[in-house]
């Protein structure tokens, strides 16, 4: 077995590793060149209704803007299975040197299946009385990638095999363990009083695309059905369905409060953070980091990765009708604020790095700004700021936001600040 030797490109067990995407002549980087656009308005629904009131908000235009991401963008996923299966594998009380509870959970969706499933790792502080707050973010290579501990089962991967279509979930090796570690400094969020929780991305759908015969979406398959329509679900939707699987677990473990558990992600995964925080409002926190096109920059400003450029890249991201916007973003019925507006008032946080362009730190920026009203509406205090702040000024306000020097990656500064916001909105 020789998952890193053979194949696995070290960007896909990290994800993300795209630091310094090559300046192609059809990518824009240039502000000067973003073209006039004119942002869908929060506050006017579909009807021509203006929304004034938060009850309207609630009632209708939220409705309204949840079933556009899903019908235009993500694909409309199928809810709670009525079958799900939590297998709690192991719990070591001893971890991480007593520093940790470990616990192992495997979630199963159907009666008699054991393919797919999710492999939750949790770590839990050992010294917690109480059930605690906890982060839960899905991880790029693995569960074993995110940190050296030798008690993480080292279970199969998907592979890539050189550049060809054969993909084969493998065992990894020993080596590969920690290998992410310095994306997920559990003692330090530990010692902050938080649990963390994670599972391997492609144990819900693996990543690449294969018309949907693998990953989790056959199980829905109405009876004929040989993949997802255009307004159904694609990986992204997918993964987005995982983490609240994941939340369906925290609810009936006694040794977490559920009602305190922010959703993490970043890259692709940010994406899938904010799809999950929108949708499911269990989530307490939501926290995107250096998601980009289809996660928090506006797709409008057509600045680094545009539409085109990501559906073509990856066409099982997103649903098949978010290819209509491919150069055609002025059609779009909805902008990437108005995903930052669904979990108003929930606190969400947004951020970027300095040197990742392709995922437009501008364009993350403007949607927390424009996410803005409907926070306020709510009766929250939104984004503190109305310029961008200056590289690791954070903004820690309902909406947060932060730059960081550097490129695309999930740093300890990046921690830090997503555990300083925690402390403001999900400690007692
Ligand atoms: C890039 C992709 C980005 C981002 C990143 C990742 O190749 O263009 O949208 O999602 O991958 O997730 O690693």
């Amino acid at each position: 077995m020789t998952v890193l030797r053979r194949a696995v490109p070290l960007a896909v067990l990290l994800g993300g590793l795209c630091v310094g995407q090559p300046r192609r002549p059809d990518v824009n980087y240039d502000e000067s060149k973003v073209p006039p656009y004119t942002l869908p308005d929060p506050f006017v629904c579909a009807d021509g209704t203006r929304v004034t009131t938060a009850a309207l908000w609630r009632k209708k235009r939220r409705p309204e803007v949840l079933r556009l991401f899903e019908s235009e963008v993500y694909g409309r996923s199928p809810g709670r299975p009525r079958h799900l299966d939590f297998e709690t594998v192991s719990v070591e009380r001893g971890a991480l040197g007593g520093k940790a509870v470990r616990k192992l959970v495997t979630v199963r969706f159907a009666p008699g299946r054991t393919d797919p499933q999710m492999r939750l790792l949790i770590y839990l502080p050992a010294a917690a009385r109480g059930p605690v707050p906890l982060f839960v973010g899905l991880n790029f290579g693995g569960n074993h990638t995110v940190h050296a501990d030798p008690g993480i089962p080292l279970a199969p991967v998907w592979v890539r095999r050189d550049e060809g279509r054969d993909l084969t979930p493998q065992i990894p090796e020993e080596k590969t363990r920690g290998m992410a570690a310095s994306r997920w400094p559990v003692e330090r969020i530990l010692d902050r009083g938080y649990g963390l929780a994670t599972a391997y991305y492609g144990d819900i759908d693996p990543d690449f695309d294969d018309g949907f015969q693998n990953g989790i979406h056959p199980l829905f398959y109405k009876p004929g059905q040989t993949r997802p329509a255009p307004d159904e679900w694609g990986s992204i939707g997918a993964w987005a369905w995982g983490l609240s699987r994941a939340m369906d677990y925290f609810e009936r473990d006694r040794d977490v409060d559920a009602r305190r558990v922010a959703v993490m992600g970043h890259s692709r995964l940010g994406k899938t953070a904010l799809w999950a925080g929108a949708q499911d409002e269990r989530f307490a926190v939501v926290i995107s980091n250096n998601s980009g096109c289809g996660g928090a920059a506006l797709s409008r400003r057509r600045f680094g990765e545009t539409v085109r450029l990501i559906n073509t890249a990856f066409p099982h991201w997103f649903c098949g009708n978010f290819k209509r916007y491919n150069d055609n973003e002025d059609a779009l019925p909805v902008d990437q604020h108005l995903l930052l507006a669904l979990i108003a008032p929930r606190p969400v946080y947004v951020a970027s790095a300095e040197e990742d362009l392709w995922a437009d730190p501008r364009g993350e920026f403007l949607s927390a700004l424009h996410a803005d009203p409907v926070y306020r509406l709510l009766g929250a205090d939104g984004l503190g700021v109305r310029e961008m702040p200056p590289v690791e000024q954070p903004v820690m306000t309902t909406i947060g936001y932060h730059i960081r020097k550097g490129k695309h990656d999930v740093t300890l500064y990046d921690w830090e600040r997503f555990l300083d916001f925690a402390d403001r909105h999900l400690r007692r």
